[in-house]
């Protein structure tokens, strides 16, 4: 049996049901034995889409993401997206063919260990054809066990040869990664800050988001009388806990804000508390205790105001500080004398910039989250507007929110949302772009279309790459790099065989229940000419930081 074949029918025998790529040479015979072997293959139509659907789909789902790419071009085309993963620790392993040791003077020579090592993924190589099936299996377990994306080269000549391999390969599922016990003497560190803290908030982040980890934070927080609240690509995993305030940083709500700003401890779990989760540090307050738990100990103390560093899982962690607390007898009401107001930006009164032609973002957001169904998975761009979607269309919970944010690319958002809706096929996509990010990964709305997945793409569309505009505007800078003339994207989308609607004011928001209405069976993209005079709130906020 081919080499390809054998490694194809055992990444399958490992549990692996979904994988994504393009297919050149290199991977054709890999990707077909994948296909045979009963793994559903996502044809995406750019390496980078693939990257970031096979991320999103890892992230949505809680499984490994699986890619395979043709070398040379093939990977190097998929590295924003392998960066957006290793960057977010998504298990997830990458196969690329490579040019074989007679390769030297290939056009598609490229070094792939340093290509790895340069965008923080790990590195496996398939080294001869007897060996090339444990190779990917190794890279397999450390992608799950170590969270860590991998990238496998698997070169031609070792791909291309025979071994033995008649049978079924046997059934080998994927280790689950380890839960790491948190030392009890830093147990009781931070069962004493919690235990002496008046107004303490948990916030956490991409390390707690999963249900066991988030039962366990609410937990003790309800033992310590704590608020809740997430980093951005956490949130949602509170829902429906009234002391939850939503996602902590720039994008916060001003009654979220001024609560965690109040804080006298703030405990991160599985949260690095980055510049964008304490708005460059102004979330803590001067004089609070800070205190973080990770797994990773180059994780801790990433910002120095961490003062205590608990190397542990945070749900393991957070159970132990809880046991600890019910054992002295500890139980506070503390932050939670007072009830919250409502911590929605979209209680939030604004004055409608929209007129002209155009629409407010807001308006168009709450118009949205009042239209499309509560059961959505929402996946959002970068830029300017990438605020409204995500502090305006409410989310069932944490899975309901794919934020591939960790590298700041623009132009990844719609293939996150495809991974999302193949992995939550039950819910409805939204897919939140500005016009220059979906222009940039405007080929995957073809795989959207070609999939038949029922999703709503909603374009904030200023006709400019508005973040830059905002940033270099006010300073009388020249604005024509970044300014566009108005594209009619509805038509474009038309074209790509999706309905379309241009969205100028809320009236023609009806074209969304009339989709919503219908069969479904193609993508709904709205053009939404967004008013933009000013740049949104969180992007003035990040401003101030810099
Ligand atoms: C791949 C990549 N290129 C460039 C940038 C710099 N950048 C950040 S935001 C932005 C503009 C995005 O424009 P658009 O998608 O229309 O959103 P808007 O800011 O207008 O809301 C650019 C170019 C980036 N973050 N990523
Ligand atoms: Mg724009």
């Amino acid at each position: 049996m081919l080499v390809a074949e054998a490694v194809g029918r055992a990444l399958a025998a490992c549990g692996v049901e979904c994988a994504f790529g393009v297919v050149g040479s290199g991977n054709f015979h890999l990707t077909n034995a994948l296909v045979a072997a009963g793994v559903r293959f996502v044809a995406a139509r750019h390496e980078g889409g693939a990257a970031v659907m096979a991320d999103a789909y890892a992230r949505t789902s809680g499984r490994l993401g699986v890619v395979t790419v043709h070398q040379g071009p093939g990977l190097t085309n998929a590295l924003t997206g392998i960066a957006e993963a290793a960057k977010s620790r998504t298990p997830m392993v990458v196969l690329a063919a490579d040019t074989g040791a007679a390769g030297a003077r290939s056009n598609f020579r490229l070094d792939q260990a340093a290509l790895a090592a340069a965008v923080g993924a790990a590195h496996e190589r398939a080294a001869t054809a007897e060996s090339a099936v444990e190779d990917v299996l190794r890279a397999v377990r450390r992608a799950v066990v170590e969270r860590r994306t991998v990238l496998v080269s698997l070169p031609l000549d070792v791909q291309g040869g025979q071994i033995d391999g008649a049978g079924e390969p046997a059934a080998r599922p994927l280790p689950a990664p380890p839960v790491l016990a948190p030392d009890p003497g830093a147990v009781a560190s931070l069962a004493d800050l919690l235990q002496g803290a008046r107004r303490p908030v948990l916030v956490a982040g991409r390390g707690a988001r999963e249900p066991r980890a988030a039962a366990a934070i609410a937990e003790l927080a309800r033992r310590c009388g704590a608020l809740l609240a997430t980093s951005a690509v956490a949130k949602g995993l509170f829902n429906g806990d009234p002391w939850y305030v939503d996602v902590s940083g720039g994008f916060a709500s001003p009654a979220a804000a001024e609560r965690i700003a109040a804080a006298d401890a703030v405990v991160a779990f599985g949260c690095t508390l980055n510049m964008w989760t304490t708005r460059h540090g102004r979330l803590l307050g001067p004089g609070a205790a800070v205190a973080q738990v990770d797994v990773d100990a180059d994780a801790l103390h990433a910002n120095p105001r961490v003062t205590l560093g608990v190397l542990g899982d945070a749900g393991a962690t957070a159970t132990a500080v809880a046991d600890l607390l019910s054992a002295r007898g500890h139980a506070a009401e503390g932050y939670r004398a007072e009830a919250l107001p409502s911590m929605r930006w979209r209680d939030v009164a604004y004055e409608d910039e929209g007129g002209d032609g155009r629409i407010d973002p807001r308006t168009l957001s709450i118009g949205l989250d009042d239209l499309l169904p509560a059961q959505r998975t929402v996946a959002v761009d970068s830029g300017n507007f990438m605020g409204y979607p995500s502090m305006y269309l409410a989310v069932p919970d944490s899975a309901g929110f794919c934020f591939t944010q960790a590298f700041q690319s623009i132009g990844l958002g719609l293939s996150t949302a495809v991974g999302a809706a193949l992995a939550r096929p039950d819910r409805l996509t939204v897919a939140a772009l500005g016009d220059g990010g979906f222009l940039m990964g405007i080929s995957e709305l073809e795989t959207v279309v070609r999939l038949g997945l029922p999703m709503v793409i909603v374009v904030y569309d200023d006709a400019a790459y508005g973040a830059e505009v905002h940033h270099f505007g006010p300073d009388g800078h020249p604005l024509d790099t970044v300014v566009f003339p108005d594209v009619d994207l509805a038509a474009i989308a038309r074209g790509y065989g999706c309905a379309a609607a241009t969205v100028r004011e809320p009236a023609d928001l009806a074209a969304v229940s009339d989709w919503l209405a219908g069969p479904r069976d193609r993508p709904l993209l709205i053009d939404a000419k967004v008013a933009a005079a000013r740049g949104s709130w969180w992007l003035e906020e990040a401003f101030q930081g810099h």
